[in-house]
């Protein structure tokens, strides 16, 4: 039985979703308590309602459930971010200050914060970018994970806090909805594909973007969290790689199942989003630290999402 009592807060995001079912298989159901703000219909229990901005609340559940661990998966992503930047930035960051001061605290014991490939910038080498580099991101999700990151590291440094953090890709998966990002149309797309056999793509044809299967991501979170401490030697955030691919070879991959699949391109607000972000990631640190390998590749991550939406 474990003794690890874990809460995942935005259990109904894109990410929570499919988080809290693996996180049920390895540590028993009991023990995973999910938050969001509001309830889903058929919510798994046990299921608590949470605005993360609400201290005392969190506070509550925290002793509640005598809770261990926590997963801050609440966010406002990219595109939403620029809709509602004030209120981005204070949940961004307000959230990650209530997490970080119950560990500071001692009243748990360890967290997971996500970043993001969107913490670099306009300025940062884009091609395998490295994990240390110029980061100027120009987009509030960017500067609000780009500041997560420092405070992780300096409660580490400073507090012994043991947070631990991965940049992801952009995440595609058929188990949730996107939750607002630049690089939801790799989920869209497979949709479309299977219902008109066309999709209209918000980005440009050759905006190529490092992208991940979801249970590679979950995979690797949950691989983070259950590495020695001694292993997890960056707490700002591990860059991950990924596949990376443009809007063209994703549909040419549709292809191979779906002949008939054309893609159209009506580039809006998000293109210039992309333009600011990396190509590809060189991810060779969380290789070395703690074994990351990546399974799915593209066609892979096609075959299985085209079977399981259909
Ligand atoms: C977004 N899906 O598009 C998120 C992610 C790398 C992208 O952070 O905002």
């Amino acid at each position: 039985m474990s003794t690890e009592r874990i809460l995942i807060i935005g259990s109904n995001g894109q990410i929570g979703l499919e988080l809290a079912e693996s996180l049920r298989v390895n540590y028993g159901s009991e023990n995973v308590i999910c938050s969001d703000v509001r309830k889903m219909d058929h919510q798994i229990e046990p299921f608590e309602i949470l605005d993360i901005l609400d201290k005392n609340r969190l506070l509550e559940i925290v002793n509640k459930y005598k809770i261990t661990q926590v997963y801050l998966l609440a966010a406002l992503l990219s595109a939403t971010a620029e809709k509602n930047p004030k209120f981005a930035w204070d949940l961004n960051m307000n959230g990650l200050f209530h997490v970080l001061d119950l560990a500071k605290e001692g009243i748990i014991k360890k967290i997971y914060w996500p970043s993001s490939i969107a913490v670099f910038g306009p300025t940062t080498p884009r091609l395998l970018t490295p994990q240390y580099t110029v980061m100027e991101p120009n987009t509030i999700y960017g500067i609000s994970k780009q500041a997560g990151e420092r405070y992780c590291e300096y409660y580490h440094q400073k507090y012994g806090v043991d947070v631990r953090s991965i940049r992801y890709p952009g995440l595609i998966g058929w188990k949730s909805a996107p939750g607002g990002g630049t690089t939801d149309y790799a989920v869209h797309i497979y949709h479309e594909a299977l219902k008109n056999k066309t999709y209209e793509c918000f980005l440009s044809a050759e905006t190529a973007l490092p992208m991940m299967y979801m249970p590679d991501a979950i995979r690797a979170t949950i691989e983070l969290m259950q590495s020695p401490a001694e292993k997890v030697k960056i707490r700002s955030s591990y860059n991950l790689a990924g596949i990376s691919f443009n809007p063209e070879q994703i549909a040419a991959s549709i292809r191979k199942h779906i002949p008939a699949f054309t893609i159209t391109y009506k580039p809006d607000f998000r293109q210039a989003i992309a333009d600011s972000w990396p190509q590809s990631i060189n991810d060779e640190h969380a290789s070395k630290d703690w074994g990351w390998k990546l399974e799915y590749d593209l066609d892979a991550m096609t075959q299985v999402m085209l079977d399981n939406l259909a």
